[in-house]
């Protein structure tokens, strides 16, 4: 790769810096994560599957390694449910004893759902659906190279479509009976932002029973603990757990009693961007012309739910906690949701850079990198190292890169873009950053942090 030129805003304030390390040493990450035909999400924190990291984890893949990315897709694809619902973890048989909790047994989903499968043990939840944004990337990648990699990609989507579009059926049906346009999560891990304040409300409601006993194996993998979800919260996710159980992990029984229903406003807009890669992966598989009538509404009905959603006060969108009948009400990177899902007007799109350009975001002056943090520091539930309550994620950052560009604000996206690589080859594959000093902190050598490097490089070739 040639020395990179910094896009025109920055070239006063930074020297021209190259980063052609960052490349090689991030595809190392993912070959020393890689298990058979998926990859780790880090080295010993999270020896499993896991789902919404697997799509990004492809989405690198994809410019480095077209076999590995679909691979990775299939293997977890292997373990979706019969409902179209695809598992937040696909467990690793051969993962050290005592490596992770809650573990297979813990969710003992095969032997309460018919609709678990027999094969790959699973979770009994689901996170936000990147992956036919991942596909599209597999596809997109290929058409730059021969023939016979082209017809490779294309079967790839032809024998996958199915499953990608009855994962959407999913979300749009089971988890959204409302026909809201929103996406109904059953437990702040569905989110992929399990610990953030956006939970703390509906969380403080419910009145939690008895736990069967249980030991914490995360905290022996991180250097500081503190950061990590505190026992309180993880007692809450654990008796979430055993309700899910109680239920059988029956979507309508779920509805009716289970105590934390919420519309996450982040997952809807993930899925109404990865609905757009869907119906161009319909297009390239001729799919049925009802299938890309189908998809067409669940775009409009997912960008009109987002809208319904929208706080001027704050700038932002707002999460819906269904049984209070109210938004929650705190500033995170999730308020960026309408950015994700698309199709804005000029006002709206401006509405959200302004404040995705404030003091509240990455235009704080504190910060070591001008990267939004995942929750605003003028939040009471701001704390710069813990867990999604902080903390700048790269995932996150890659979600607003890839918004930004396809809304046109390609130099916002150019700096969202050079910062976080800037951050990453000052810093690492890290989990995540502290916002004020770019430490790095959770778990080193992060599989989807060193994916979405990969991506963002490439950006400058493929784009
Ligand atoms: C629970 C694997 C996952 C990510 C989530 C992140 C964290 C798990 C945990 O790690 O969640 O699913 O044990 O904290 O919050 O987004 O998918 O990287």
């Amino acid at each position: 790769m040639q020395e990179e030129e910094l896009p025109e805003s920055l070239s006063g304030q930074q020297q021209t810096r190259s980063f052609d390390g960052v490349n090689p040493r991030a595809a190392d990450v993912l070959r020393r994560n890689g298990v058979k035909s998926w990859t780790k999400p880090a080295p010993s924190l999270y020896p499993h599957q896991w789902s919404w990291d697997s799509a990004f984890i492809a989405l690198g893949l994809a410019h480095i390694d077209n076999r590995r990315a679909t691979n990775e897709l299939e293997a977890l694809f292997n373990a979706q449910w019969s409902t179209g619902k695809v598992p937040h973890i696909v467990f690793n048989p051969e993962a050290p004893p005592k490596s992770y909790f809650p573990d297979a047994e813990r969710w003992n989903s095969s032997a309460l759902s018919e609709h678990a499968p027999a094969g790959p043990r699973t979770s009994g939840l689901c996170q936000p659906p990147v992956h036919a944004i991942a596909v599209r990337r597999i596809w997109q990648s290929a058409q730059n190279k021969d023939d016979e990699r082209k017809e490779r990609a294309r079967a790839f989507l032809k024998s996958n479509y199915g499953r990608l579009f009855s994962w959407h059926r999913y979300l749009a049906t089971a988890r959204d009976p409302e026909g809201s346009g929103l996406v109904t999560i059953y437990h702040p891990w569905e989110s992929g932002t399990d610990n953030s304040p956006r939970w703390d409300a509906a969380l403080d409601r419910i009145s939690v029973g008895e736990v069967p006993p249980y030991t914490r194996y995360d905290l022996q993998h991180v250097t500081d603990p503190s950061h990590r979800p505190t026992d309180n919260e993880y007692d809450r996710f654990l008796w979430l757990l055993e309700l899910l159980k109680r239920a059988r992990y029956d979507e309508a029984d779920i509805y009716e009693r289970h105590p934390f229903l919420v519309k996450d406003v982040l997952f809807s807009a993930i899925l109404v961007a990865a609905n757009e890669a869907l119906l161009e992966i319909s297009g390239v598989v001729e799919a049925p012309r009802e299938d890309r009538g189908l998809i067409e509404s669940w775009i409009e009905r997912g960008r009109a739910g987002l809208e319904e959603q929208w706080d001027p006060d704050l700038g932002l969108c707002l999460d819906r906690d269904v049984l209070a009948g109210e938004p929650l009400r705190v500033r995170t990177i999730a308020g960026f949701a309408p950015l994700i899902g698309g199709g804005l007007d000029r006002s709206r799109l401006r509405d959200l850079l302004r404040t995705l350009d404030s003091q509240e975001f990455a235009g704080n002056s504190s910060l070591r990198y001008p990267l939004p943090p995942s929750t605003s520091p003028q939040e009471p539930g701001f704390h710069p190292r813990s867990y999604w309550r902080g903390p700048v994620w790269p995932v996150a950052n890659w979600l607003l890169w890839w918004s930004l560009l396809r809304a046109g604000e390609e130099e916002r996206a150019d700096r969202m873009r050079h910062e976080t690589l800037r951050e990453l080859s000052e810093g690492g594959f890290a989990e995540y950053f502290e916002p004020f000093t770019g430490e790095a902190l959770g778990s080193g050598e992060q599989s989807w942090t060193a994916a979405v490097a990969l991506d963002m490089l490439a950006a400058r070739d493929d784009d």
